[in-house]
């Protein structure tokens, strides 16, 4: 793809959009900017896109910005706006920064989605590949954009991309193929995006869509439901459950070619979500080559990511920890279960954004194991609704700080205090990790005995 003199249009100017304003002048292309924020709320990132030399039109979508284009790259954040499809319909290509960046790599891709667990497998299934003798990079939703490894080792012929996928980013995804494509579950997410949970699982399944013979499509055993949405793509394999390629056996992780058997006792990572995901892993990495030495080493190595059920302290007898990144009611769901089998009860810390699913299976979990729910945020009055009438007991704060303050005193000696918000963070905070960084400080400075 040859974008020398190309009038291309980046929309939405976060992380990503900055990555691609980089690429596509690096590339000799002319660029324009177009977001609806300004550029005092852009701050650096808009001094950074203009001191490249773009074109900027910031403040909102004018139709008119959408005029005279070659190519248009859209931000994953950005829902599908009406001038977009008017822009395709005139002939303008409409592509997302993966779209784009996956043309120019020559490295087999690994593509991990699914509504949980994503960031936890596609680090696992990277540091794997990263005992192989070659260049790897790690990336995509996880934080560093997929296109920034252009130009690295890992994206030559040599090298591995490992990528999280999210359903924004696959929308518009055409020519990408993925060598493996992991698809780890689909529970409701995003409904506030997305009109339906068929649509959304749509979404995720173009994952898949340029996978061709010799490619592999990875997906849990014990969801055959999923299986449909990977008719078009790679060799189907299977994680978990009884008969997936590695899964749990007699209390060992284990894989069919009996190579690998790791007792699920020496994983580091906290609940039974994290067995599944350390499956899905071991049989992504397998499929690129690691031992499985390689494999179990990486396992009982790997301590978790920061706001996935991080353990911060105990307190007078009450565990703290912060599990942020559970973003919709199945994860925070599979918090809840991953705490199952210690004596105390769950003080719940949730709310924010509300995504539009059901709350009902986070009220069946707090009935079984909760003691009380602290909620916060827009989405507060629906969980109220959601908890009124059960026996769960139910205090509302309006910040963080003082949520920790009424969870502290509704717990008891052998408790855990769970931050699971059900919900995204971007009422009250920047992100998921700004949220879990607050909760963290408030835990910090509780008093009492740790
Ligand atoms: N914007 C518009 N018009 C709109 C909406 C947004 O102009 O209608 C602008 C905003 O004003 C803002 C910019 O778009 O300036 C933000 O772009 P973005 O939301 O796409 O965010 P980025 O900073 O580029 O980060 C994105 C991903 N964000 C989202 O998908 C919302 C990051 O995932 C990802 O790490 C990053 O690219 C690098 O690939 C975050 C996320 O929340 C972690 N992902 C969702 C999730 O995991 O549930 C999908
Ligand atoms: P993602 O990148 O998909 O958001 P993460 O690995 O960051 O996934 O985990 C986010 C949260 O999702 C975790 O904090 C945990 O609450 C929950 N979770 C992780 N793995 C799973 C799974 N396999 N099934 C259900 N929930 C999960």
């Amino acid at each position: 793809m040859d974008l020398s003199g190309k009038n291309a249009m980046v929309i939405g100017l976060g992380l990503s959009g900055l990555a691609v304003v980089r690429f596509l002048v690096d590339r000799g292309a002319h660029v324009r900017v177009n977001d609806k924020r300004d550029a005092a709320a852009l701050g650096a990132f808009a001094s950074d896109a203009a001191a490249l030399g773009a074109e900027m039109v910031l403040g909102g979508h004018p139709d008119d910005a959408f005029e005279g284009l070659d190519l248009i790259v859209v931000s994953p954040g950005v829902p599908p706006l009406p001038q977009l499809a008017a822009a395709e319909a005139r002939g303008v290509e409409v592509v997302s920064e993966i779209e784009l960046a996956a043309r120019f790599i020559e490295a087999p891709i690994v593509a991990i989605t699914g509504t949980n667990g994503k960031s936890t497998v596609t680090t696992l299934i990277g540091q794997m590949c990263r005992r192989l003798d070659r260049p790897v990079f790690i990336g995509g939703n996880l934080g560093q954009p997929m296109i920034e490894a252009i130009g690295t080792d890992a994206a030559s012929e040599r090298g591995i991309v490992v990528v999280e996928l999210s359903s924004f980013q696959l929308e518009r995804v055409s020519e990408m193929k993925a060598h493996v494509a992991v698809l780890l579950n689909v529970t409701p997410d995003h409904l506030d995006r997305y009109p339906s949970f068929e649509a959304y699982a749509k979404a995720k399944a173009r994952i898949f869509e340029r996978q061709e013979a010799d490619d592999f499509a990875v997906l849990p055993a014990d969801a055959p439901n999923l299986r449909e949405l990977a008719q078009d793509g790679g060799k189907i394999v299977l994680f978990g459950g009884i008969n997936g390629e590695v899964r749990v056996l007699d209390g060992a992780l284990v894989d069919s070619g009996g190579a690998l058997r790791l007792p699920t006792s020496e994983l580091r990572l906290r609940g039974t979500h994290n067995v599944s995901n350390a499956c899905a892993a071991a049989l992504g990495a397998r499929l690129m080559g690691v031992h499985a030495e390689d494999i179990a080493a990486v396992l009982r190595e790997f301590d978790g990511l920061p706001h996935r059920m991080q353990y911060l302290r105990t307190v007078e007898g009450v565990e703290y920890i912060d599990d942020s990144k559970a973003t919709n009611v199945g994860a925070a769901v599979a918090s809840i279960e991953g705490l199952a089998g210690s004596d105390g009860k769950i003080v719940l810390i949730a709310g924010g954004v509300d995504k539009g699913g059901s709350y009902q299976p986070l009220r069946d979990r707090m009935i079984e194991a909760g003691r009380a729910v602290v909620v916060l945020g827009e989405a507060a009055p629906l969980l109220e609704r959601a908890f009124a009438g059960s026996a769960i007991e139910l205090r509302r704060s309006e910040s963080m700080e003082d949520a920790v303050i009424k969870a502290s005193s509704l717990a008891q000696p052998g408790d855990t205090v769970l931050l699971a918000p059900a919900c995204s963070s971007f009422d009250m905070f920047r992100s998921y990790a700004e949220r879990g960084d607050v909760f963290q400080q408030a835990v910090r400075t509780l008093g009492g005995k740790s």
